[in-house]
This record gives C-alpha cells, structure tokens and sequence, in this order.
C-alpha cells in the first residue's frame, strides 16, 4: 500500500493513494460503513503503532461519485472513522497537488458528510471551504467530576464538538495531560447523561478557549480527538464549529476574519459566508507540507500486521 504524509499546522495526515481497499462505488457514507466492516484492519495497520501513531489522521482516496469532484475522500483515526477533516482536506489537496493529480486553483473534494471545495493557492497552502455548520445548542451545563460546573455549546462544524469557552487550565503543551483528563471528564458527562448531537450522534470532540498567545490571533485553542489526542492544528472542523457559535452570539460577521491559534502555535485564518439558505459556510486556510512517501507492508506472519490496539 503506497501513503502519503504530510502535516497540516503540524497534525499529521497519511493519504492511502494506491493499494487501499476497494469499497465499491455506493454513495460516500455507504462505502464508510463498508470499510469499518470489512476493512477496519486496514485502518488500524495503517494509523496504529507500529506504522503510525495515534495523532495521525488517515484518508482514504476513492473514486468519488459524480464529475463534480476531482475526488473523494474517507478519513480516519486511531478510534474510528470522521465525518470531515480540515486538516486532513488541506493535507488530501497538498498530496493531490504533489503527485501531480491536480494544479492549482479550485478543486472539489467529496467527503461521507458532503462535498467541499479547496482552493489550492500554492502547493503548500489550500483554503477549505467546508460543509454548513451550525450550533446545535448553547449554555449546556454540565456537573463534571473534579472540574464542577461546566458551560458549553454543542455544534457542529462537520463533526460533532462540545466548546468550553474557559479552559481548565493554561493552554500550553506542558498542560497536555491534564487538558486531556478535562476533555475525557467532559466527554463522559455528556455520554452519561445521553446529550447527543441533533441527529443522535454522539458528541465526541472536545474543545477549549482561551485568548491566543500571538497578537495578531483570535483565540488559542485545545482540541481533544475521539481518540484521546490532542489536535496538533487548529481543527478545521472544530473552527468551524467555534465560528458557528460566534455567529449565532452576533460576535462575528460574515467576511470576518478570525485567526485560531492552535496549543503549539500553529494557526488557521478563516471567516464564513452565508449560503443562498442562510447556512454558515466557513473557509479555513492553512499549510500542509508533504513529510514523506512510503510503501506499508502488511506480512502474513506479522503478529502486529494489523496494529497495536
Ligand atoms: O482538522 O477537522 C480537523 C480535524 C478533526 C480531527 C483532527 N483534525
């Protein structure tokens, strides 16, 4: 199996470009579910340890469904399968870019929760335009074991996110830990009392604020992963979510922009529009930079073949 990697604001990214499974030619949804079926070994080889790492984010390209797109994408990571992933879009177009697959300018990508389109503006930086997000419920009040009462915002930004406007501590890289004990407390409370998303997914990113440490940012934040890792980017789609929210407070305007720092510094410039139905269309720059290019091998008597779980 041939991969790709790349990072995006330093979360990484491996493209599955040759050799991945063959899903069939259902609609983007069906063939996410085919492959968790019949194919989640080939996930868990392909981001576990020892051929990755539990950060790493993993896209599948596919053949998408109709000519619009020029592809169509599958993503996931250490726990499952995601719905979108900016970062991963940015990390897809970059890739698709390097191989020579396509140039730069406009290009549509499918994803299993719709399609989106990404603007090349040089081989190492893409704009994401991403699918409507909205907020689904604001001032959610949960009493958390050890952290209290804690407010928050559900919303949707093409994966489901909880975001605490106040962080539990400093967001720093040496607060890791107990910003990842904060998030897993958080994310239980809401499995516990059965709060869901609008269509009963379960919300399973965890996001925290906190005023950035650059002066020209908006906001710094931590973002915690289904997986228990932290987003090394700013997560396109938790952003996204985030600039929903501030939309529906009247705290940010169309054509705004708003620059989210990320808990290593790395940072993503993004702002949204309103669609002809009044949906939040969010647009996230950032880089990505292609770090490797390898050929996986899965041998027969290979106890770990298929990752370490
Ligand atoms: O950038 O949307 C994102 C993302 C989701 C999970 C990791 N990165």
């Amino acid at each position: 199996m041939r991969v790709i990697d790349s990072h995006t604001e330093g979360e990484p990214t491996r493209v599955i470009v040759e050799g991945g499974p063959d899903l069939g030619t259902g609609t983007l949804e069906e063939r996410r579910w085919k492959f968790e079926r019949e194919f989640d070994h080939v996930r868990r080889g392909t981001i576990l340890e020892p051929r990755g790492s539990d950060a790493l984010v993993g896209a599948l390209l596919c053949p998408p469904t109709d000519n619009r797109f020029s592809a169509a994408a599958i993503f996931f990571n250490n726990d499952g399968y995601l719905g979108m992933c900016g970062h991963a879009t940015i990390g897809v177009a970059v890739t698709l870019a390097h191989l020579e697959r396509v140039g730069l300018g406009q290009i549509a990508i499918e994803t299993p929760v719709g399609g989106v389109s990404v603007e090349l503006t040089d081989p190492n930086q893409a704009t994401v335009e991403n699918v409507p997000s909205f907020c689904y419920r604001r001032d959610v009040v949960l009493d958390v074991e050890d952290l209290g009462e804690v407010t928050g915002s559900i919303a949707w930004g093409g994966n489901w996110f909880f975001l605490v406007d106040e962080a539990p501590c400093e967001i720093v890289r040496d607060n890791e830990a107990e910003l990842t004990r904060a998030a897993i407390k958080i994310r239980a409370e809401l499995e516990a009392r059965a709060i869901l998303g609008r269509d009963g997914q379960p919300i399973d990113h965890i996001e925290f604020f906190q005023p950035a440490h650059s002066v020209d940012a908006d906001s710094r934040n931590f973002v915690l992963c289904p997986g228990s890792v932290y987003d090394r980017s700013p997560c396109g789609t938790g952003t996204s979510a985030k600039l929903a929210c501030l939309a529906e407070r009247g705290e940010l305007a169309p054509g705004q922009t708003w620059i989210q720092e990320s808990m290593i510094g790395s940072r993503f410039v993004t702002s949204y529009r309103l669609n002809e139905a009044g949906e939040i269309i969010t647009r996230v720059t950032g880089r990505a930079y292609v770090c490797g290019d390898a050929e996986l091998h899965f041998h027969p008597d290979d106890p770990f073949a298929n990752g370490i779980s």
